[in-house]
């Protein structure tokens, strides 16, 4: 592929896939619905593929295996009831993008849709390291790149925005708020981009799998592989030398290389019971020296060390947990004689969306459905605490802050107007603050009085709350474009000016100043959805996303 552009090789590779996922089952990847094994007729199937493609496909991909929509297989369905599909169908998914079928299609179809998901695929979809080796793709040689910015820009204030509108990023001065260069990306990025600990590189997912290697000096993708046909997200060690990537599709994690994207280990997500799931998410946690994986479809959470810096400790402890425990037969694993063991972590429920205290001792976690958040002790190996939340609190999107003499961590809710405010100490809530709607991000700074929060769905969804953290109440209220989407909000280095993202496809980033809350300045912007700041991200600031 050397020597055709970058937008070419894309176009050339995204044909092959396409040719992959509807051609033959030569390749492993290779799989078709059409020959489902269940019992339905042939037309039936035939009229539920069509109706699939019509109104499905664009989201769901080709086949069912999943694009900016999950795979769609009964082995990724597991936990959703076919009664309760049915619902989704008719009425959307909270905070998802599935919209309401209800006015578009018949109660017939609908169910005919839901029996075509439910079909088991007759080749259950593979993604094998053959697979992904043969998918790495190096554009440039890393060796002969330079060392240094080919720009001037402190390299540690730099905002990388990834705008979903036409799949591409921009690099930001984030002292000018002047674009420093903007490229392609691969299709639907999803989670936040990572970088390397010293910031030079940044490390991009696709929900269709594919992880890209940008280097920000020399303003170039280096290498990409893809890892999964359905990807959740990416982390990266502390040491920089491991990436992780969590798959919906096949169910495992990979841990690949940094430096060639290379798989070095791919590690089925199965319990200990042998049963798979799908992977929720994947975390560094750095003073742990180890990655967390979430899992969606087992109660159980995972710990992999990467490097015996911290892990010797840990590894101590987890001797005792385990002969505690009857062993589990992975007492030679943390002797460290294997590289990536697994310290399997049982909970009490499903885990669909998480937060860690600064330390990464405490995993707080909840399903879905439920109103009751578990405090997790990693160390302990055990629930310590449950936290009783309202609606459905989006964990992931939680910070925390100091209050009156104590910790507090604060997470938006996905289903009702509020945000919660909970005491990291005796994990009773503080205060559920009243907004306008419920929200999806929620941002703040160590150097900033205020917490930023969005009214992410429902009518006030243009508008975006200021809170103090001090007094924890809103301040102020912002709608910066009547009618548009305002959401995610990412401060500069010095927690002295805020990006706001306007999420349409005629977007835009706004500036603003973070104590006077004045508009400063407003950067055209195709969808920008997540925008990350490389000192905040590298140095995990507190009011961040890690
Ligand atoms: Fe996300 C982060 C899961 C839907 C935009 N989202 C994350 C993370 C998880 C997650 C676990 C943290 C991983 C990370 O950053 O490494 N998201 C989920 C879901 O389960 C959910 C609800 C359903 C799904 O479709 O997967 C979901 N997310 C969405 C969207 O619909 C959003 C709004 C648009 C999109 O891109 O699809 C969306 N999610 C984001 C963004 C981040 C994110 C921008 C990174 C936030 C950050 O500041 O780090």
């Amino acid at each position: 592929m050397k020597g055709f552009s970058y937008k070419l090789r894309v176009n050339i590779y995204k044909l092959l896939l396409v040719a992959a996922a509807t051609l033959s089952s030569q390749s492993s990847f290779a799989m078709s619905t059409d020959t489902a094994q269940k019992n339905t007729s042939d037309t039936d199937n035939i009229q539920a593929k069509k109706l699939y493609q019509d109104h499905c496909q664009t989201c769901h991909g080709i086949d069912r295996m999943g694009s900016m929509g999950p795979a769609l297989f009964p082995e990724n369905l597991k936990r959703l009831r076919q009664a309760k599909a049915v619902k989704v169908i008719n009425n959307g998914r909270a905070a998802t993008q599935m919209p309401a079928f209800a006015k578009t299609l018949s109660a017939a179809q609908i169910q005919s849709l839901v029996d075509y998901i439910y079909t088991p695929a007759k080749v259950i979809p593979k993604w094998s390291i053959a697979d992904m080796k043969a998918s790495n793709i190096v554009h440039f040689d890393q060796s002969k790149m330079s060392n240094t910015p080919l720009f001037d820009a402190d390299p540690m204030n730099l905002f990388m925005v990834v705008e979903l509108g036409d799949h591409s990023a921009t690099l930001l001065n984030g002292d000018t708020f002047t674009p420093i260069t903007r490229f392609k990306t691969r299709f639907a990025l999803h989670g936040g981009p990572k970088y390397s600990p010293d910031g030079r590189f940044i490390y991009f997912a696709s929900r269709d799998g594919w992880i890209s290697k940008y280097d920000i000096y020399n303003m170039k993708t280096v290498v990409e592989v893809r890892a999964g046909i359905n990807t959740r997200n990416i982390a990266i060690s502390s040491d920089g030398k491991y990436a992780i990537v969590g798959n919906y599709l096949p169910h495992n994690v990979v841990i690949l290389d940094t430096k060639t994207l290379l798989p070095i280990k791919v590690i089925p997500t199965t319990d200990s019971d042998g049963k798979s799931s799908r992977v929720s998410a994947v975390y560094n946690a750095p003073p742990r020296y180890s990655f967390i994986i979430a899992l969606k479809d087992v109660k159980e959470v995972w710990e992999i060390p990467y490097s015996d810096k911290g892990g010797v400790e840990v590894f101590k402890g987890w001797a005792h947990d385990y002969r505690k425990d009857g062993g589990e037969g992975k007492v030679e694993n943390w002797k460290s004689e294997e590289q990536f063991p697994i310290r399997r972590i049982k909970t009490q429920d499903y885990l669909d969306d998480f937060f860690f205290d600064p330390d990464y001792i405490n995993l707080i976690g909840a399903s879905r459905d439920s109103h009751t958040g578990q405090v997790i002790n990693l160390d302990a190996m055990r629930k310590v605490a449950s936290i009783k939340m309202a609606g459905m609190p989006h964990l992931a999107s939680g910070i925390t802050w100091d209050y009156k003499g104590k910790t507090v961590f604060a997470s938006p809710n996905i289903k009702e107007g509020r945000v919660t405010v909970i005491d990291m100490e005796s994990w009773q809530v503080i205060k559920d603050i009243k907004t306008q709607g419920p929200g999806f991000f929620m941002r703040s700074h160590s150097k900033s009085p205020y917490a930023w929060v969005d009214v992410f769905f429902g009518p006030n969804k243009d508008k975006v709350h200021v809170i103090d953290k001090a007094s924890l109440e809103i301040v102020k209220t912002l709608k910066p474009v009547p009618g548009k989407t305002a959401a995610h909000v990412e401060f500069t280095k010095d927690g002295k000016y805020v990006l706001l993202s306007i999420w349409d496809k005629d977007g835009a980033v706004i500036v603003y100043d973070a104590n006077t809350l004045e508009e400063i300045k407003r950067l055209p912007m195709k969808k920008p959805s997540g925008k990350y700041n490389v000192f905040n991200k590298i140095n995990y600031e507190k009011g961040t996303s890690h």
